[in-house]
């Protein structure tokens, strides 16, 4: 059986260093998993990739022989991976591999948002099961406001991928664990986010504080594990919350070996 776990978020919010620690917490527990990287443009990565895109286009070369700038590549780019698909596909399959981590690109809105990026998830996936890991930064979540933006581009992630997501609030070795807990208090506790929200100066919104709450408690709904890329803290229960997507209901583990869990 193949698992597929697309790591995504904003730029700079983790995602290679996620996969990078994610994959060897599961080697780690005796799991087989490769990595893919989804990022053509990326230039130093954490971790060997199995599979690379750029073998197959690198956004850099391609910057250089059109002269278009660094979102016009990215944008081909990711185009020219759908026009590889078959290969990619093909190759990424070989490995016959139980989990597939894919790193995606940096620039989330140029693949998330565009048509060709889900359909490159959707055409590597085919029928396997799949789970979305997607970041929130935690530096960036201590605002109550950013965390609800956090979690309103959560959400329209969600929609373009159509795949069951859980969320990882990253980096939390850069907070004090007074802020960790505030902050997932916020997402446990819609009333006391959106209380926080419009304590905020300049609070106004377009909603009103019923429905602000009404969306909160929409937004909300997928579970957040914090985690820190740096020290390892969190893996255990982030891997759980996957096992519990991929088993899709009941069963928490898969029937692969996990002697350590
Ligand atoms: N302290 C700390 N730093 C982290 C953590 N995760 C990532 N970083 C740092 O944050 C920066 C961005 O991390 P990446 O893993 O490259 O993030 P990304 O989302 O893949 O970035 P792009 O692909 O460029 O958008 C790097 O300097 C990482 O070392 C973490 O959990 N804790
Ligand atoms: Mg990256």
């Amino acid at each position: 059986m193949t698992y597929f776990i697309v790591v995504l978020g904003t730029a700079g919010s983790g995602k290679t260093s996620l996969s990078s620690v994610l994959q060897s917490y599961l080697l780690d527990h005796q799991l087989d998993s490769i990595i893919v990287n989804l990022d053509p443009a990326v230039e130093e990565l954490p971790y060997e990739p199995d599979v690379d895109v750029r073998d197959y286009v690198n956004a850099w070369d391609l910057m250089k022989k059109t002269g278009l700038g660094p979102n016009g590549a990215l944008i081909a780019s990711i185009d020219m991976i759908l026009a590889n698909i078959e290969d990619l596909k093909e190759e990424v399959w070989s490995y016959k591999s139980n989990y597939v981590i894919i790193d995606t690109p940096g620039q989330m809105e140029l693949f998330a948002f565009r048509q060709t990026g889900p359909l490159v998830l959707r055409a590597l996936i085919g029928d396997a099961k799949s789970a979305g890991v997607f970041l929130l930064d935690s530096t960036f979540a201590t605002q109550p406001s950013n965390l609800l933006s956090a979690l309103l581009l959560a959400a329209s992630t969600h929609v373009r991928v159509r795949i069951p997501m859980v969320c990882a609030l990253s980096k939390i070795d850069l907070l004090e664990p007074g802020l960790v807990s505030k902050i997932m208090n916020m997402l446990e506790n819609p009333e006391d986010l959106s209380t926080e929200i419009s304590m905020e100066k300049d609070a106004r919104l377009i909603w009103g504080q019923d429905e602000l709450l009404t969306l909160l408690e929409k937004l909300t709904v997928f579970t957040t594990i914090p985690v820190s890329n740096v020290s390892g803290e969190g893996f255990d229960d982030l891997y759980a919350a996957i096992q519990r997507i991929l088993a899709g209901g009941e069963d928490y583990y898969t029937e692969e070996p996990s002697p350590a869990l």
